[in-house]
């Protein structure tokens, strides 16, 4: 069996180096959550980005458990036989005893090994288990709870799982178990109370209490030492979740959380202050040219015009080259998602732009899955419009240079009126006619189940968003997610990320947010908020995160309606920028893009299985604090053509020249270079600097 000895982490354009020795010999790794090969949230993300960079690390030794969903397996896995005869006997083991474990591997880059438990077909023993965890923990489950039932399940499938490998070894096992989230987090308790040889991590991504709190508008971040959690999880019909979850935190050899902001919420709600901080990181492709990723800005950008003139036919009163794609994304959260302080901020920005009589439009898109009963006529109708104007235009335009060709042939001038006859004229007409309307354009694509009391909808009822021609800024709800086979808006969602403009994220409660992140890894600039462990971050390693096209919005030490307005002014800001300008704003974002690669951001990771391994077997590995398992460290200087002083220009916005059409006074390579100097500077004194010297 090829082993993982250790692992190198190389510099990323200026970015910190760090090389670890650390003799994994023949540890072996298991990684469980519930998202294994199962896309549910942003856990999916975490697991299925960082895979490739874990087997790089850990090579055969490294084994994904989730659980067995036929339907996950049929698109996702390739079942295989076990590659080791220790995982062989485990799982012939296990499924000679009524259990049904699959092996294979799962197809995204990295090929991870899958172990896939099926939680249904266990069913059976829930009764028995429920009571031995009743009295061996004092937890008790309620029957109605489906999702605690599987959690139930799943940590009493794993924690077999982990004690039958070990039984299997012919000499003392070195397992390290990585526990996500309270649904996979019974099978850390179990191991420990059963005294399993299982260094285990426990890394939580937000806390159940945290996510129900805020939900209910709460003054969360004022009060997080007062609440009295057994009380608030009772009060919820929560109390048996938060136990798995505590007892997890609790009982994990090492405590991780996604963020800073994060930590300090478990610290109070879980009790245990997390003794590492391990980030989100993304799989950042790189592009062998600069300008590759603005191309695919373009070609998305036009797919998304091409929908608007579908959508709002017949009141295509506005000039798309000058107006701008807004969009938040995400789970329907209204507030903790931050779409409630987004619709007002999209109201009072309508206002400015109004009496400011500015040109641009803005076009704002709330992609958030709710429940539907298919798209709405007036929408698809829209879309069929457009196509047959299209096919008019063709039409017209084929019989029109038919003639052209032929008064050619014979070597004469057309005469132009007698190009177009009387029935291109009857069939334009006809089409003109089609394209007239009675209402405006719908502000939802989907037809609501709940359409009365939907948050977002009764939000735009309130402010008078209804896609007026006065209007500036217009709103389009799409309750689902977006899909590459969607008859309305054919693109996946990576694609209409890179189309728009700017993703604006204005979270109250965010552990991390990947939905930012994906944004700056595309070069497309984004709002987020410094309650957001995305913001956090990005805040202590950018000196000037908005001239990179990173609005940090303060949700923390302001009031709703102030921090209200401050997004209105990044949004006015942003809406008076010229084309020169955003297009050098996205290559400040795209630039961004190592600090969030797992390339960088892994280390964190394998910092934490490093004092787990160190903390359960003492006698064997040693764990000494490396300087990069702090977040801080490294901070991106302000961008070198950024002036001084913001009363030279647009306050977060990058220096240009005026004109659109004016001679070009900026070179972005030229920037970039300097950028990377100023980074690696402090780093080769390995002192870096607190406040960085602004530069001209
Ligand atoms: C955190 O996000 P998660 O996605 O892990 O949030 P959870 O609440 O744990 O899990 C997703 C829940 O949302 C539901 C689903 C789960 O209960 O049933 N859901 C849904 O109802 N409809 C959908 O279309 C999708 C999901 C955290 F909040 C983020 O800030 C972090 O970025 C993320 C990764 O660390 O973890
Ligand atoms: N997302 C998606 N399709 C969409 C909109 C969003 O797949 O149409 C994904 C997005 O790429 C991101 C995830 O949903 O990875 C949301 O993750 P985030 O961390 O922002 O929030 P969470 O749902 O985890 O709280
Ligand atoms: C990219 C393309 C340019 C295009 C620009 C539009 O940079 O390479 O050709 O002009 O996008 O930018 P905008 O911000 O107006 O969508």
């Amino acid at each position: 069996m090829p082993l993982a000895r250790s692992i190198s982490v190389t510099s990323l354009s200026g970015l910190d180096e760090w090389d670890e020795e650390f003799e994994l010999e023949d540890a072996v790794l298991f990684e469980i959550a519930w998202e294994v090969a199962n896309k549910v949230g942003g856990i999916y993300t975490v697991i299925q980005t960082k895979a490739r960079l874990t087997c790089e690390e850990w090579g055969e030794n490294y084994f994904l458990v989730g659980p067995y969903t036929e339907s996950n397996v049929r698109t996702q896995v390739e079942l295989i036989e076990p590659t080791s005869a220790v995982l062989r006997r485990t799982i012939d083991k296990m499924n000679s005893s009524g259990c049904k474990v699959y092996f294979g591997r799962w197809l995204i880059e990295g090929s991870p090994y899958v172990i896939l438990l099926d939680v249904g077909f266990t069913a059976w023993s829930l009764d028995r288990w429920k009571s031995e965890l009743w009295e061996n923990c004092a937890i008790g489950v309620p029957w109605f709870d489906r999702e605690a039932n599987d959690a139930v399940l799943f940590g009493f499938l794993t924690a077999w799982l982990l004690g039958e490998y070990a039984a299997q070894c012919d000499e003392a096992p070195r397992i390290l178990a990585h526990f996500h989230e309270w649904l996979a987090g019974l099978g850390l308790v179990l191991c420990r109370q059963r005294h399993l040889p299982v260094a285990t991590i426990f890394t939580t991504h937000a806390t159940l209490l945290g996510r129900y709190l805020c939900a209910g508008n709460v003054d969360f971040y004022n009060n997080l030492a007062e609440f009295n959690v057994d009380k608030e999880a009772g009060d919820r019909q929560i109390y048996h979740r938060y136990c798995v979850e505590r007892a997890a935190a609790r009982c994990a050899h090492v405590f991780t959380t996604v963020s800073k902001i994060t930590a300090i919420e478990a610290e109070h709600l879980l009790k245990r202050k997390p003794d590492i901080v391990t980030p989100n990181g993304l799989n950042v492709k790189k592009f062998s040219a600069m300008h590759e990723f603005q191309n695919l800005h373009a070609t998305s950008k036009a797919r998304i015009q091409e929908f608007i003139r579908g959508h709002f036919y017949g009141h295509l009163d506005f000039n798309l080259d000058k107006t701008v794609f807004l969009f938040i994304a995400g789970r329907y959260e209204f507030s903790n998602k931050g779409a409630d302080i987004f619709l007002e901020a999209l109201a009072r920005l309508n206002y400015l732009l109004r009496v400011n009589h500015s040109e641009v439009t803005v076009i704002a898109f709330f992609i958030m899955p709710a429940r539907t009963n298919n798209f709405n006529v007036e929408t698809l109708k829209g879309q069929a419009v457009r196509k047959q104007l299209w096919d008019t235009a063709h039409t017209v335009k084929e019989r029109f240079g038919k003639k052209l060709y032929e008064s050619l042939l014979v070597g004469q001038l057309p005469e132009v009126s007698k190009l177009l006859d009387k029935e291109d004229f009857t069939m334009m007409k006809r089409a003109i006619f089609a394209t007239q309307r009675q209402g405006l354009p719908p502000v939802c694509t989907h037809n609501m189940l709940e359409d009365s009391t939907d948050p977002i909808l009764s939000c735009i009822r309130r402010i008078g968003l209804f896609n007026s021609a006065q209007d500036r800024v217009k709103v389009i709800f799409h309750p689902e997610f977006l899909s590459s086979t969607s008859p309305l808006l054919p693109m996946d969602y990576e694609e209409f990320v890179r189309g728009c403009h700017l993703g604006v994220f204005p979270s109250y409660y965010e552990p991390w947010g990947y939905t930012p992140a994906e944004c700056t890894v595309m070069g497309i600039p984004s709002v987020s908020t410094n309650l957001s462990g995305f913001g956090c971050f990005m805040e202590e390693h950018i000196a000037d995160p908005s001239a990179y096209g990173i609005y940090i919005l303060d949700r923390r030490y302001r009031g709703v309606d102030e921090s209200c307005n401050q997004l209105t002014t990044f949004l006015f800001q942003f809406c008076q920028q010229s084309r020169r300008q955003r297009i050098i704003q996205r290559n400040r974002t795209e630039r961004l893009s190592d600090l969030l690669d797992w390339r960088y951001l892994g280390r964190y990771y394998v910092a934490a299985r490093h004092m787990a391994l160190a903390k359960a077997f003492p006698d064997q590995y040693m764990y000494e604090p490396h300087d990069p398992t702090s977040t801080s460290g490294f901070r991106y200087p302000r961008p070198a053509s950024v002036p001084p002083s913001p009363a030279h220009s647009l306050h977060s916005s990058p220096h240009h020249s005026e004109g659109e059409d004016e001679e070009e006074r900026y070179d972005e390579e030229l920037e970039a270079e300097k950028d990377r100097m100023n980074i690696r500077q402090p780093y080769r004194n390995k002192s870096p600097p607190v406040d960085l010297p602004e530069k001209n």
